[in-house]
């Protein structure tokens, strides 16, 4: 697409709450009904998730901690220190610190759609890493977008934490891991967190846990649309449904609708019938092999993976295109 088409894409793609209005439209009138998990996140939202990675029930922040703390020093040696640390969709990471201690890197560059969170995290660590240049970018990480020039000359290693890949279809992922590779450039290497296929119950519980906080979550995007866009979803006629989706080696969320349900959202009217269900996001699992597989057919060598003592999780690193010499 020419520079010129893209400019003038600017005025008719829709932003912000016009975005959310358009997508809640499109997604509540299809059949299966979606709602895209990037919705999930707001204030409330934001809160409900941090909660969620506390849980007894939900394994893999704390699989992933686990493997950042044990193998820091190892994922250094085979980086080197000095390098730019870019970490896609920061979020307010807890893992980050232990990352930046062993890394030694000479620049961070946190990534988040979420300017608030973003600006609140980055004051937090330069409080914590005086010396350590931190530069924000507020951008989806889906979307092409540039690096602070501060960060042009210096080589870098991406962090994509939490299997936050597992929202993403396969030809999505792929995509991405290769939209990745070119905004990282010549030589950059990549960490990220892979969920592994396990135990259903097991998989299961980590998404509908005891105490209903996963449920509180989900049912969020329903209250977030009465909230943001006027909408009169009788968000208690909702139930919270977790399955796993065998076949696609995915964990499905929806939103069950126990009865009837007419209402309204920003003046228009949307009727579910009791049984329908709104399918708000997909959370696929790879065996370690096919998580391998997938780096590849995104354009990445995977160099080194590790595991919690209970093999739930994967972190893998791997290493980008050769500089063309
Ligand atoms: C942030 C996408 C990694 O899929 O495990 C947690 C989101 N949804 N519980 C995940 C989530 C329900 C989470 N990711």
């Amino acid at each position: 697409m020419s520079a010129h088409a893209l400019h003038s894409l600017k005025h008719v793609v829709p932003s912000g709450e016009d975005l959310f209005r358009t997508e809640v439209f499109a997604g509540l009138s299809s059949r299966p009904r979606t709602l895209s998990p990037r919705w999930f996140y707001d204030r409330r939202g934001s809160e409900l998730f941090e909660a969620i990675t506390a849980l007894p029930e939900y394994y893999l922040t704390r699989a992933e901690c686990n493997i950042l703390s044990n193998h820091a020093a190892e994922i250094a040696r085979i980086t080197g220190a000095g390098r730019a640390l870019i970490e896609l969709g920061s979020g307010s990471s807890v893992k980050t610190p232990l990352l930046l201690n062993a890394l030694a890197p000479s620049a961070y560059v946190p990534i988040d759609i979420s300017g608030d969170f973003l600006q609140q995290s980055a004051a937090a660590l330069a409080k914590r890493f005086p010396a350590l240049p931190i530069h924000p970018v507020v951008a989806d990480f889906m979307d092409v977008f540039h690096l602070p020039v501060a960060v042009r000359n210096l080589p870098r290693v991406g962090y994509f934490a939490g299997s936050t890949i597992g929202n993403m279809t396969v030809p999505m992922a792929v995509e991405f891991l290769r939209a990745t590779a070119r905004t990282l450039g010549e030589d950059a290497h990549l960490l990220i967190g892979i969920d592994r296929i396990k135990d259903t119950q097991r998989l299961i519980a980590a998404y509908d846990d005891a105490q209903g906080i996963t449920a509180r979550f989900n049912l969020n995007l329903l209250q977030r649309i009465n909230r943001d866009l006027q909408g009169t979803i009788p968000v208690a006629a909702f139930r919270h449904v977790a399955v796993w989706n065998d076949y696609e080696a995915r964990i499905e969320m929806h939103l069950e609708a126990e009865r009837d349900v007419e209402f309204t959202v920003a003046g228009k009217l949307f009727s579910i019938a009791a049984g329908e269900t709104i399918h708000t996001e997909n959370s696929y699992k790879y065996e370690p092999r096919e998580a391998r597989t997938l780096l590849r057919a995104g354009g990445w060598t995977p160099l080194a993976e590790w595991s919690d003592s209970e093999g739930l999780f994967g972190l893998l690193l791997a290493s980008g295109p050769a500089p063309c010499r």
